[in-house]
């Protein structure tokens, strides 16, 4: 086999040992890397309902037949498990030198099992794998985790870390590398915690198995020209993802007080060049030509950085209107290693739950203070923090009453950054997106807005279906970050030679897409089992404020989604993925996929339509 190493490391922290896996070219061909692995070894290995914090759930770092080769943004990994906050798949991906190192050691992915009988981390250098006591590290934050394993290993080793949250099993903890990359929003950091896995660092010396060297480099140093030579580059370079602040409060669609409104008086305080002002210098994930990661100075002068998400979900989203404020929370999010997301939710509903007193706990809107002592009690569990660290549906669930209307969630994960009122498109991608709540599968938002937002129409189901297979599949597998063709317009004619030049195997859009189709069926067949009979349409439906509680600002004021269009659009993309009238697939469907078994096994959960 080449471009894949055609090993996996199998890890068992109770047993204290970690055994090498090799996996074969037909593996290789039908699941590709990084999502398709570890929705097929999630969905073979683990028994359905299990507890996601049980040492029976395995953890997954997987990386795919590009990853850290020279190749336009090609350095970043997957990282996957049972969800403790959703119940269903989770993952996450993020970019690190640890998908690098672990290439480099030979292997594609590393499956961890078991807990491990105190705080660990896990070394590999190459062949070798230590368990090594991390109790000097329990306790300690993400950031300076890293900082003092790489003192002790060298500058040279991968890490990723939990911080705080992930130690305390937060739901919504993540994994962290490289100083504020952070990647497992679903809770990846929690089972992390859970197996008592502090870090892992690797380090690898081989030189990754491609079948043609020369082929690689030559279109890598194209590949990369092309890229600089984009339009685009140097404002992307310039702001990142923070421009879109700016282009969500133009459009209505910034997540404002817990997403009831879409647009936010001081968007321009936290926006792109208001950044622009305080930003110090830019960071990137490996073999990167377009680094967007915007480092600026915090309230307390320390560096911090900033993406578009952690600042609508803690900026606007808490009616926080001070850009540096909104630093300081997400510098202390990265270094406790909780979802930034999902913590600007809960921040957004315990504010409104005050507002409206549904807690007996009081917060203002914007008060920054108070957020951070909120952020330390999730952290920590205590008093209200207790509650919210187990998501927003849980909490709103405890909490009774109007406290439901309240949780911005689907299928248990919080809301990303854009507010749905006017875009059912959007609202589509998040109900059926494969994790719950988040834009990755389908960014359809920026598309919808130009054709026009108020079609409920067939090419907005197409167009959904369209950037699940790239994003959340293609893009997922391979396992290198979409932006250089999302941001920049990088053509996606390159990924197939790429492909061949790496592995020689030659595959058209198409068969990627068929791939892509299979991971999105194995991740759905997935949630189906473990929730099997209260599985139902619901699922797939967005929270009730969009269609309940009109706008009261903005160009759209008074505008709300449509029920009954919703679930006629929901049942149109039902028909069109071969899925039945309550989102499951077909046997048929299965069948077509190459995924016979699957339906055999989830025909033993719920009965499945023909
Ligand atoms: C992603 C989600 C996002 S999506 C953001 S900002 W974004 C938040 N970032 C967080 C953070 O930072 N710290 C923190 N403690 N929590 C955070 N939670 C949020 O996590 C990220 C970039 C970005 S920036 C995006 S869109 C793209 N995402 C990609 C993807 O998903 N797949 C892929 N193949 N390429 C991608 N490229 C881009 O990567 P999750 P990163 Mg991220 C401070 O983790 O769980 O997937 O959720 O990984 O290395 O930081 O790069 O406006
Ligand atoms: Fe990382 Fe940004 Fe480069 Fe993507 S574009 S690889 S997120 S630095």
């Amino acid at each position: 086999m080449h471009g894949w190493n055609g090993k996996l490391l199998r890890v068992d922290l109770t047993k204290g040992k970690a055994v090498s896996q090799e996996y074969d070219a037909s593996f290789a061909k039908t699941f590709l890397g990084g999502r398709g692995f570890a929705a097929k070894i999630l969905w073979d290995e683990l028994k359905p309902g299990i507890d996601p914090l049980s040492p029976e759930n395995k953890l997954i770092f997987a990386a795919g037949p590009l990853t850290a080769l020279p190749l336009p943004s090609s350095g970043k990994l997957l990282v996957a498990a049972k969800s403790p906050l959703t119940g269903g798949y989770g993952d996450g991906n993020l970019g690190t030198h640890a998908t690098v190192q672990m290439r480099r050691a030979g292997y594609d992915a590393i499956v961890i099992q078991g807990k491990a009988s105190k705080p660990t981390t896990l070394y590999i250098h190459d062949a070798k794998t230590e368990f090594v006591d991390a109790k000097d590290y329990w306790g300690e934050g993400s950031l300076q985790t890293e900082k003092a394993l790489k003192k002790e290993h060298g500058t040279s080793v991968g890490v990723i870390a939990i911080g705080q949250a992930g130690e305390n099993q937060v739901k919504f903890a993540n994994a962290v590398s490289q100083g504020g990359r952070a990647g497992g929003r679903p809770g990846m950091g929690a089972v992390m915690g859970s197996k008592n896995l502090k870090a892992v660092v690797v380090r690898g010396t081989k030189t990754l198995p491609v079948k043609d060297a020369k082929a690689v480099k030559t279109l890598g140093l194209e590949a990369y020209r092309e890229v600089l030579a984009k339009p685009n580059y140097d404002f992307w370079k310039r702001q990142g993802t923070m421009s879109v602040v700016e282009w969500s409060q133009e459009n209505s669609v910034l997540p404002t007080q817990n997403f009831r409104e879409g647009v936010f008086d001081e968007a321009d305080e936290i926006g792109g060049f208001a950044m622009e002002k305080i930003k110090i210098s830019n960071r990137g994930c490996p073999h990167c030509n377009m680094t967007c990661g915007n480092v600026v100075e915090d309230s307390e002068k320390l560096p911090s950085e900033l993406d578009y998400e952690n600042v609508a979900l803690l900026g606007s989203n808490i009616g926080l209107g001070n850009l540096k404020e909104v630093a300081t929370l997400n510098r202390l999010a990265d270094d406790y290693g909780v979802d930034t997301i999902s913590l600007g939710n809960v921040i957004g509903f315990a504010m409104e739950a005050s507002e409206k007193r549904l807690v007996d706990y009081r917060v203002e809107w914007g008060d920054f203070e108070e957020a951070k002592v909120l952020a330390e009690d999730v952290v920590y569990k205590r008093g209200i923090g207790a509650l919210l660290a187990e998501g927003v549906r849980s909490a709103s669930k405890k909490v009774g009453g109007d406290a439901e209307k309240l949780a911005m969630q689907i299928k248990g994960l919080e809301v990303s950054g854009y507010n749905c009122h006017t875009t059912p498109g959007m609202a589509l991608s998040y109900g059926t997106c494969s994790i719950g709540a988040h834009h990755k599968d389908a960014w359809v938002i920026s598309w919808e807005v130009s054709v026009g937002r108020e079609s409920y129409g067939e090419a907005k189901v197409d167009k959904v279906i369209e950037l699940q297979r790239l994003r959340g599949g293609v893009f997922e597998c391979l396992t290198t970050c979409r932006l250089p063709w999302v941001e920049v317009g990088f053509g996606l004619y390159w990924y197939p030679k790429f492909l061949k030049a790496a592995t020689g195997v030659d595959m058209t859009m198409n068969d990627l897409f068929t791939i892509a189709d299979r991971t999105f069926a194995l991740m759905r067949a997935f949630w189906v089992r473990e929730y099997a009979d209260s599985w139902s349409r619901n699922m797939d439906v967005p929270p009730a404020r969009w269609f309940d509680e009109p706008l009261t600002k903005g160009h759209f004021k008074g505008a709300t989604l449509d029920r009954e269009k919703y679930d006629s659009m929901l049942g149109v993309y039902y028909g069109k993925r071969g899925w039945d009238n309550r989102g499951i697939p077909t046997e048929s469907s299965l069948a077509r996929l190459g995924l016979r078994d699957v339906a055999e096994e989830l025909g033993r959960y719920v009965k499945l339509s023909v």
